[in-house]
């Protein structure tokens, strides 16, 4: 089983990462209030990803004979002032991840809880691909923020981005008319 602190840390966590989905999940609806389709699209798949990752803590603690106890989730921000400002608040929110996730892992250590240990390292590699992606997309709108063709482009490629196999938010797993 896993000890009281870290399970108490494990659940907040569920929490923390749900919190992620739904304000991906706002920047969904905020990027398709901007025409920017293809950004909605790749934040649609990132949400997707969250609720992957909660679902992951989820199932540890169940496997682990403890319980699971879902939290309250915090209204993030629904509306930004630009896209930019939105790409930004996505790279903060994975730094923001990255160092719960590293407390986790101090918390597993500390308790010799090799098992939780083992589970947080996919996280602990998860979050660097998560920290590059968000910062590699602040970057690239900052070089084509002014610029209409740019930000046409840089709409185009993340719209691009291949769904996890079998997600919910994949409009063509639902979508009976195509
Ligand atoms: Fe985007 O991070 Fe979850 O863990």
């Amino acid at each position: 089983m896993i000890g009281k602190k870290l399970l108490d840390a494990m659940n907040e966590q569920i929490k923390h990462e749900l919190e992620s989905y739904y304000i991906y999940l706002s920047m969904v609806a905020y990027f398709h209030s901007q025409n920017l389709d293809g950004m909605a699209h790749w934040m649609r798949c990132q949400a997707h990803e969250e609720m992957i990752h909660a679902m992951k803590f989820f199932d540890h603690i169940i496997d682990r004979g403890n319980e699971v106890k879902l939290l309250d989730l915090k209204q993030l921000k629904t509306s930004w002032n630009s896209p930019l400002e939105a790409w930004k608040e996505a790279y903060a929110q994975e730094q923001f991840i990255t160092s719960k996730i590293h407390n986790l892992v101090k918390i597993a250590r500390k308790e010799n809880d090799f098992a939780s240990d083992t589970m947080l390292n996919w996280f602990t590699k998860e979050q660097i691909e998560e920290e590059a992606n968000a910062d590699k997309n602040v970057r690239q709108m900052e070089r084509v923020e002014n610029s209409r063709e740019g930000v046409f482009m840089l709409d185009r490629e993340l719209g691009t981005r291949i769904f996890p196999a079998g997600s919910p938010l994949d409009p063509a797993a639902y979508n009976l008319a195509t």
